[in-house]
């Protein structure tokens, strides 16, 4: 469970970093299997497409890939690690017991990294009110939890602590609107391999790989509580999770997680073939 700390932490500051949300033994089994994901796909090996991951296409560059749990990446780690014991009973203190399956993420880019300081409140007005802004500040993402996890070390996550829980000050009005440079207060997150940060995405941050850092490696987790309303936006509902390959693959836990997410999903995306 997380500490009395790392809560109100997490309340406050809007996250909390640990050391022991992952196995030792699961970290070096993952660390080789994200090499292993970012090569396939760069050799056109797997494709991994939100309609279907498929074997045999062509050959690209990936910045993020998603489908880490369908069994064409032969990589039983990830779903092992998602249904993981430390994971859930961290989530489990923010989240209660009954979880419903999010995501796994791998974070594998080379080069040049910057995606400029944002809250995630994707699909919601970005320019509000205090009023507006306070009331998407309080509802939205309230029953899901994200994380990020380094494979290799990651000092590219900024975070401006306490953001999430009130109004924009007008600096950041303007970096939210695509301006770039500094926000005061803001925090670099230095993740050491196998460290993991909890956090609220409504906080405002960023993502920079600085330029000496060749590439990085870091599994982006998210998952919600499954007493929540199904919200379309909580998650990417990628298609590929509708495939009937994927359940049987999946350790006893993340069926479950899995069960929970497609009772509800699954609906939805019939009756919206193309959402
Ligand atoms: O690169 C990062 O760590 C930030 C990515 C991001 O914006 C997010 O995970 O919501
Ligand atoms: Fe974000």
């Amino acid at each position: 469970m997380a500490s009395k700390a790392q809560i109100s932490q997490y309340h406050d500051r809007g996250y909390f970093i640990v050391d022991d949300a992952v196995d030792a033994a699961l970290l070096q089994e993952l660390a080789a299997a994200a090499d292993r994901v970012a090569a396939r796909v760069r050799s056109g090996e797997v494709v991994d497409d939100p309609d279907g991951i498929h074997l045999g296409g062509e050959a690209v560059e990936p910045a993020f890939i998603s489908g880490l749990v369908a069994p064409e990446f032969a990589e039983p780690a990830f779903a092992q690690y998602l249904a993981s014991e430390p994971i859930a009973r961290y989530l489990q203190s923010f989240l209660g017991d009954e979880l419903r399956m999010g995501w796994v993420h791998l974070c594998c880019v080379q080069g040049q990294y910057v995606i400029g300081w944002h809250r995630d409140t994707g699909g919601q007005v970005k320019d509000g009110s205090y009023e507006e802004e306070m009331e998407i500040l309080g509802r939205y993402r309230k029953h899901f939890m994200k994380w990020h996890m380094a494979l290799v070390d990651d000092p590219c996550l900024w975070i401006v602590p306490g953001s999430q829980n009130r109004f924009r000050t007008d600096r950041e009005h303007e970096a939210l609107q695509g301006g770039s440079g500094e926000i005061p207060g803001a925090t670099r997150i230095d993740l050491r391999k196998g460290q993991t940060i909890f956090w609220n995405g409504n906080s405002i941050h960023r993502g920079v790989m600085p330029e000496a850092m060749k590439r990085r490696s870091t599994l982006m987790g998210g998952m919600i509580d499954h007493r929540s309303d199904y919200d379309p936006g909580e998650k990417g509902d990628h298609r590929w999770l509708l495939a009937d390959n994927i359940r049987p693959g999946l350790p006893a836990r993340a069926q479950r997680y899995y069960d929970n997410w497609r009772s509800l999903a699954e609906p939805r995306m019939a009756a919206a073939p193309s959402a």
